[in-house]
């Protein structure tokens, strides 16, 4: 399969995250994305190539345009404020307070955004954009008859909503080329989340929709990073009840529980009977991972891709986490692997 990449990641570079009540370097740097670029050049998975500008109204399908046009604004606004560090928000509309859209650069970034995990950077904006038009260049790959592609972006999209940054998330890549999927022609489009952290921007966006499933197979959140989306009893609601499938695993879990959730949503993919499967692919599973508590080791990432392959359905992987940084090459790339060496061996 192809590979869509591009070079524009490095220009997003945080700092810092608050993690333990220290100031640590950002677990998402740009490194995750080389090593997972040099695995499939060594593997020789496919050709890479860069994607195609498909312009902002894709992203616009998804997220608003005000959100848009804040979040691409922001460091202009920061740097004239005399800044040069990281943008980062630190006060949210939580209960009690209003939904209201302040004025101030730190009140807008509050009112679009969940936590203090998604540093604006000069860059981010660009990397961004460059990012969601990775994903869309694997859709194009798709509509043009590959039975596959792989959109390797950073930074990841799955804890974006449609107007909320966070949890190293800015635009939302697989909602972006899940409704680019819907635009183009596809009736229902399934989105299958095997990143170790719900993908709660994901699921909010199609949350009352039936022309996209999602499946997530993640930390429980009761104890788990987004904590307050992703538990099992959110099945959707209005056109969506019954099409948003949560699988919460507690931590230690290894691959024999994760394969056990990964049938369940892969039954329903199939009862859905979905056109085409768009698959968020963090490898923050990993026993090794710094940030997650699951326990999938490197072979167990062939088995994930076999077991996606047999869905038998055209299938866009859009890479989201992973922060074992030496391995994430190795496991990533072994999803794709186990995933074509099903499709060869089915033919
Ligand atoms: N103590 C993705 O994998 N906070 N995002 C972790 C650990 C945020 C993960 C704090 C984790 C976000 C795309
Ligand atoms: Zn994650």
């Amino acid at each position: 399969m192809r590979t869509y990449y591009s070079d524009d990641h490095r220009l997003h570079h945080g700092r810092c995250e608050l993690i333990d009540g220290k100031l640590m370097p950002c677990f998402e740097m740009p490194s995750r994305a080389d090593h997972v670029l040099a695995r499939v050049q060594h593997q020789q998975l496919g050709e890479v190539l860069p994607p195609e500008d498909f312009g902002m109204a894709p992203l616009q399908r998804v997220h608003s345009e005000a959100y848009l046009a804040f979040f691409k604004g922001a460091w202009d606004r920061w740097a004239t404020m005399g800044q040069d560090g990281d943008l980062l928000p630190y006060t949210w509309p939580a209960r009690t307070l209003r939904q209201v859209k302040p004025t101030s650069l730190h009140g807008e970034l509050g009112y679009y955004s969940f936590d203090g995990g998604a540093p604006i950077t000069a860059g981010t904006w660009q990397a961004a954009y460059s990012a969601a038009q990775v994903a869309l260049s694997g859709v194009a790959d798709i509509q043009q008859g590959a039975h596959s592609a792989f959109s390797l972006c950073r930074p990841p999209g799955h804890h974006a909503a449609a107007e909320l940054m966070g949890g190293y998330c800015y635009l939302n890549n697989a909602a972006i080329a899940a409704q680019a999927f819907l635009d183009q022609g596809r009736a229902r489009v399934a989105i299958l989340d095997v990143d170790y952290h719900h993908g709660n921007g994901t699921q909010s966006i199609f949350y009352e929709r039936s022309d996209v499933l999602f499946a997530s197979i993640h930390g429980d959140p009761t104890a788990e990073f987004p904590f307050f989306l992703g538990y099992a009893d959110e099945t959707g609601e209005g056109a969506g009840e019954g099409l948003n499938f949560n699988y919460p695993l507690p931590a230690g879990s290894g691959w024999n529980d994760w394969a056990a959730a990964l049938d369940q949503a892969c039954g329903e993919i199939d009862g859905y009977d979905a056109d085409v499967v768009v698959v968020s692919l963090g490898v923050d599973t990993f026993k090794e991972d710094p940030i997650s508590q699951f326990k999938l080791d490197s072979p167990d990432y062939l088995l994930m891709g076999e077991r996606i392959a047999r869905l038998g359905r055209p299938t866009l992987f859009v890479m989201e986490g992973g922060y074992a940084v030496e391995e994430i090459g190795i496991n990533a790339v072994n999803v794709l692997e186990g995933f074509e060496r099903a499709i060869k061996e089915a033919r």
